[in-house]
């Protein structure tokens, strides 16, 4: 017994060796690894520098395009200095939480028959003021929604509900709205369907004809509006985003070929260096699908999470400004993309400093200004990707 115990005992502790050894050898792999993934993604020789006096929005301008930003109302009422920064930058906007249905400390839908503008209006009338063009950000979401939606929604609910939102928002600001995100994130093939949608309570209540019905609601209550379907997860080459591009492109031609009034596709390119290989030519080829299809395209809510670089500020933004470059400039080739949106201006105001905070716990600086406004090469980086950007 004794002898059995001490053998097995004996055997447990050199497995128990043998697996540390095994384990510390692909920690010690994957930390090299990483530390080559840094030194393939930087180069120090990297010029950024940028000519003329030029804001971004006029660096656009040139190229036919638009560049515009993300915030909300009470921070830009609390904040004059960032708003005169927008002003300056940006020739398009769209609010992060006022059109949704709730998000933030703002609720557009109060209740089944209830609405509640006093926050959209204030952001209608900033744009106005400003001469910002406007997007829709968004109607038709799994996301952002009430807990009375959720707990209400049904098959027999469902039309009604999405019917009165959309003739009720989109008609109050008809005329006023550049484009509409009319659907937002509707397609996941981790789901697991063979058309790729997302299971929503949309879809649930609804069927897979939700996404066609919402965008022939919008073109009726607002026909000057562009419609877009807006995605995520569409950059990188990893199986992943290749199995979305392909949902993705199967959605817009479904609904191309019913004649949907649809006129564009939003892609949020929320970019994680670090973290995933960019591939230029699969990007740019989905570009190309896109735009075969009769469609425009707009870059809605890009910034560069920087949670895989290494804390050092100047090697991480020069990390970051390399990203924006790089994928602007394959992005800004095709001339269906008619606008670039970065979603906020400065690190002190971007999502990912709750949403993926850095593991050491350093500030995130994913945007173009940083904490007191002052301009990073992530800046430079998108001025240099208008200026060298084909007109459209
Ligand atoms: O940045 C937005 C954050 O403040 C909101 O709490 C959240 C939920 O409404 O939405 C964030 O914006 C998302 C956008 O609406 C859709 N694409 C992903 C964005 C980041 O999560």
């Amino acid at each position: 017994m004794n002898q059995i115990f001490k053998l097995t005992s004996r055997r447990n502790f050199l497995f128990a060796l043998g697996a540390l050894a095994a384990s510390s050898t692909v920690v010690i792999s994957r930390i090299l690894e990483r530390h080559q993934d840094i030194e393939a993604l930087d180069n120090p020789q990297r010029n950024f520098t940028v000519t003329q006096e030029l804001s971004l929005k006029q660096r656009a301008a040139a190229k036919g395009l638009f560049y515009g930003t993300t915030s909300t109302k009470s921070l830009l009422a609390a904040n004059p200095a960032y708003m005169a920064a927008i002003v300056e930058n940006c020739s398009m906007f769209v609010p992060e939480w006022e059109f949704k249905w709730t998000a933030g400390d703002t609720t557009l839908r109060p209740g089944f028959d209830k609405f509640d503008f006093t926050a959209a209006d204030w952001i209608a009338d900033f744009a106005a003021t400003h001469k910002l063009l406007l997007r829709g950000h968004t109607l038709v979401w799994h996301e952002s929604l009430p807990k009375w939606f959720k707990d209400t929604v049904n098959r027999e609910n469902a039309q009604q509900l999405l019917q009165n939102h959309i003739q009720t928002v989109v008609k109050r600001y008809a005329g006023k709205i550049h484009s509409w995100d009319v659907v937002n994130e509707a397609i996941e093939p981790d789901d697991g369907r063979d058309d790729g949608l997302r299971i929503t309570p949309w879809l649930e209540s609804l069927g897979t004809n939700y996404i066609d019905l919402a965008f022939r609601l919008t073109a009726e209550a607002d026909p000057k509006a562009l419609l877009f379907y807006n995605d995520y997860g569409l950059d990188y080459d990893t199986p992943k985003h290749e199995a979305k591009r392909t949902a993705v492109l199967k959605l817009l031609e479904r609904l191309k070929s019913k004649d949907t009034p649809i006129h564009g596709l939003g892609i949020q390119g929320h970019l994680s260096p670090g973290k995933y290989k960019f591939n230029s030519q699969k990007l740019r080829q989905f570009l190309a699908d896109v735009a075969s299809l009769g469609l425009k395209i707009i870059i809605t809510e890009m910034d560069v999470a920087d949670n895989y670089l290494p804390q050092d500020i100047t090697l991480r933004d020069r990390i970051i400004a390399a990203t924006y470059e790089d994928y602007l400039s394959t992005v800004l080739d095709e001339t269906a993309v008619i606008a670039v949106l970065t979603w906020g201006l400065s690190d002190r105001y971007s999502w990912l400093g709750e949403f993926k905070p850095r593991s050491d716990k350093a500030a995130v600086r994913p945007l173009p200004l940083d904490q007191k406004l002052r301009r990073k090469l992530a800046w430079n980086a998108i001025a240099r990707a208008f200026d060298n950007a084909p007109i459209r």
